[in-house]
């Protein structure tokens, strides 16, 4: 059983405010490989970092428009963890609960998580690459890209690439849930990419507890009020259990 220290689980009980930062790390136990992992097979050759830009769908739509195909293969054969499952179990108990997503896969909402921020969009929705209309459905043809059917455009994911904005609203609300709530969790995330690396950053400078949940060390680890080293598949419901049973 995972002991925790009666500070942490003190913290959380008298939390009236959470909030919730999540990377690649919470899906892992799902089966969807992080930024971090090598990326596999055909894609081996790409880093996601070269693949996730406008430039890269711009120069060759086709293989940026394919590896996003895979991708929503994988996700759409996985299922949520018990990490996931743990945060929407904490949304019950929490008088205010914020999840904000760097993840695209929308695992958090097929385990029950309600309003959740996602910060950088979502590969189940594909987007007109002129009018950034969403379109929910398409007709996957194998030579060309699927087209916006109100104006002809390429479509494309509707996902924030390098390089692009954050959606404004999602950044404006997770900025101001950093900087009032009284316990900000950041779990499954390296904390490589901006802005929303900074958000714990944010918590921690108004005076947050700020945990992290993760097997490695990040930049935040040292800075962090608590951090617990594991699996967020194996911490979060024990964590649930022992503050909240
Ligand atoms: C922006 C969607 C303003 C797409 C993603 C130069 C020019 C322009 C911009 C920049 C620049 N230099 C820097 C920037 C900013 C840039 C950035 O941060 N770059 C990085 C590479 C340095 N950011 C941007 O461009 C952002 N926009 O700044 O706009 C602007 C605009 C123009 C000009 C200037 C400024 C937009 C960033 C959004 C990019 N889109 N995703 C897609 O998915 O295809 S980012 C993507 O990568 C994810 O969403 C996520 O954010 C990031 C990966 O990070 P993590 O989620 O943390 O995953 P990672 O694999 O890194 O780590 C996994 C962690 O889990 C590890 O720590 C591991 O130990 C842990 N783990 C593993 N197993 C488990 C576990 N933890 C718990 N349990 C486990 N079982």
């Amino acid at each position: 059983m995972t002991e925790f220290s009666p500070g942490l689980i003190r913290i959380l009980r008298a939390a009236q405010h959470i909030a919730v930062l999540t990377g690649a790390g919470v899906s892992a136990e799902s089966g969807i490989p992080t930024f971090r992992d090598a990326q596999v097979g055909l894609w081996a050759q790409y880093r996601p970092e070269d693949l996730a830009t406008p430039e890269a769908f711009e120069r060759n739509p086709k293989l940026v428009w394919n590896w996003y195909a895979w991708r929503r293969e994988i996700v759409s054969k996985v299922r949520p963890n018990p990490g996931h499952y743990a945060l929407a179990e904490i949304q019950q108990h929490v008088a205010e609960f914020n999840l904000i997503t760097q993840n695209v896969d929308g695992l958090h909402q097929l385990a029950g998580s309600t309003d959740v921020i996602e910060l950088h969009g979502n590969i189940m929705r594909s987007k007109c690459s002129r009018e950034n209309v969403v379109i929910e459905q398409w007709v996957e043809a194998n030579e060309t890209l699927p087209r916006c059917p109100r104006c002809g455009a390429s479509l494309r994911p509707d996902v924030v690439w390098f390089g692009e904005l954050l959606p404004p609203a999602a950044w404006e609300t997770a900025a101001q849930v950093a900087n009032s709530c009284d316990v900000f969790l950041s779990i499954g995330t390296s904390g490589l990419v901006e802005p929303a690396a900074s958000l714990a950053h944010i918590a921690l400078q108004h005076g947050a507890a700020v945990i992290e949940v993760n097997p490695t060390t990040t930049s935040l680890t040292s800075r962090a009020t608590f951090a617990l080293q594991g699996a967020s598949g194996e911490i979060l419901p024990h964590l649930v259990k022992a503050v909240w049973a």
